[in-house]
């Protein structure tokens, strides 16, 4: 029998998409079987989020290097785990935990541990011969997500002046995945000239949806609806989201809308949103309130639940005790699920099953800063998340997302081109209303 033992444990610095330094960890099983898996990072980070590792040390990348944390995996990450069976995600992962003993991963620093730990079930994948999204999901693992696609950068991602991080569309009611991404590339070439008719900047900003110098949210929003159009569809076949990202603007109660010169409450915040959910086909807004406004997220989730995704980035951080909380207070209907902003696959899929149980809809995501590793489109499928929310149809980063569902895709059903819904999450027109949605796919 070829040994599932762990033989080797090297992790190495390299660049994320931002040219900032990452790591990317390889792990070697005594039977000589291999695997890496490298680690994203955040621009808009929640105040909860496990902690980055980073070097501090000016004269080198601008203080943003890992190679502390790197040396952690070399070091003392290696000594406990080498010899340890990495199937054994669990215990991996406790060991990783047990040895950091801290809160948030500060010690030997969540971007070496999530390396290590997404690189466990990568390695057990390929010792068993299983494709990732397989090998963490089973025979169960058969839907494909429905992607929402960025196509406008603000925010934290973009030097512009639009105070929102991020525009997405999202394809409805189409039957498979590939379909899926057709019309949200239409809409994207689309809104390309649209942009270009007007003068705007067609380069992108982190994520690869455009970023030109737009002067508000709402016009913003309609060059997306003018794009959708121009690409022959209706509103009703593609819907936006939004990630608000709006603790990036909140200080002392009020929400600072710099492009519209306002200054809100969070009551004020919530009209503001209101009005554009009614005015704009609005299906999904993340961090409407920011991480700090429990109140502000109360009055959102009153007021809003019923109609669109609302969705917990900063605010849960995909953290179990944080979404307990917010199931308890009934918070929000989704949360955005990142395993960097926790530190380990076992905690991830953990909090991934809390969201389920309580009916809470999973996007599983990227982060801003991101590299050619698309381990987040196995885990979409591994969990049947339903959704993902993965970046533009530009930048290598974010197209190698696309594609490895592509492959998946073919994979699970070879006849894809003429499958109904039933292995793809189908956001209907009624499927929004998210509190209902409990069947669709789980
Ligand atoms: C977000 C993410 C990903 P960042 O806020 O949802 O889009 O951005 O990685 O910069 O936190
Ligand atoms: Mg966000």
């Amino acid at each position: 029998m070829k040994s599932d033992k762990i033989k080797n444990i090297h992790s190495l610095q390299i660049l994320d998409s931002r040219g900032n330094p990452t790591l990317q960890v390889e792990i070697e099983l005594e039977c000589g079987i291999r695997a890496a898996a490298s680690v994203p990072s955040g621009a808009s980070v929640g105040l909860y989020e496990a902690c980055e590792l980073r070097d501090g040390d000016k004269s080198r990348y601008l203080g943003m290097g890992v190679m502390k944390a790197a040396n952690n995996v070399n070091d003392i990450i290696s000594r406990k785990l080498i010899g340890k069976s990495p199937l054994n995600q669990r215990e991996i992962d406790e060991i990783l935990i047990e040895e950091d003993d801290t809160e948030n991963k500060s010690n030997l620093g969540a971007n070496a541990i999530l390396g290590v730990s997404l690189c466990a079930a990568r390695v057990s994948s390929n010792f068993l011969n299983l494709p990732l999204y397989k090998y963490l999901g089973g025979i169960n693992a058969q839907i494909l997500p429905t992607p929402m696609v960025n196509i406008i950068n603000g925010g934290a991602h973009a030097h512009n002046g639009l105070d929102f991080q991020e525009f997405m569309i999202t394809p409805c009611g189409t039957s498979n995945f590939h379909e899926g991404i057709r019309m949200c590339a239409e809409v994207f070439h689309c809104l390309k000239k649209v942009l270009k008719e007007k003068n705007y900047s067609t380069a992108v900003g982190d994520e690869g949806g455009f970023a030109p110098d737009i002067k508000s949210t709402r016009e913003a929003l309609d060059l997306i609806v003018t794009a959708i159009n121009r690409a022959y569809y209706s509103t009703k076949e593609i819907k936006i989201c939004l990630d608000v990202a709006s603790s990036e603007f909140y200080n002392d109660g009020i929400y600072k809308i710099k492009s519209e010169n306002l200054e809100l409450n969070g009551a004020q915040m919530l009209e503001y949103l209101k009005n554009l959910v009614e005015d704009y086909p609005i299906i999904s807004i993340e961090d409407g309130m920011s991480q700090n406004d429990y109140e502000g997220w109360q009055l959102l989730t009153n007021e809003l639940k019923e109609k669109v995704l609302l969705v917990g980035d900063d605010l849960f951080v995909t953290n179990q005790k944080l979404l307990s909380e917010g199931i308890d207070n009934e918070i929000a209907n989704a949360i955005l699920i990142k395993p960097n902003q926790i530190g380990t696959l076992t905690e991830t899929l953990d909090t991934i099953k809390l969201a389920k149980l309580n009916g809470y809809k999973t996007i599983v995501s990227h982060r801003s800063g991101e590299t050619d590793d698309a381990f987040i489109a196995d885990l979409a499928v591994g969990v049947n998340s339903g959704l993902i929310k993965t970046g533009s149809i530009s930048r290598g980063e974010r197209i190698a997302k696309y594609n490895r569902l592509f492959e998946i895709e073919e994979e699970i059903n070879p006849d894809f081109q003429k499958c109904n819904q039933n292995n793809y999450f189908y956001l209907g027109e009624k499927a929004y209303f998210a509190r209902n949605l409990k069947n669709t796919c789980f």
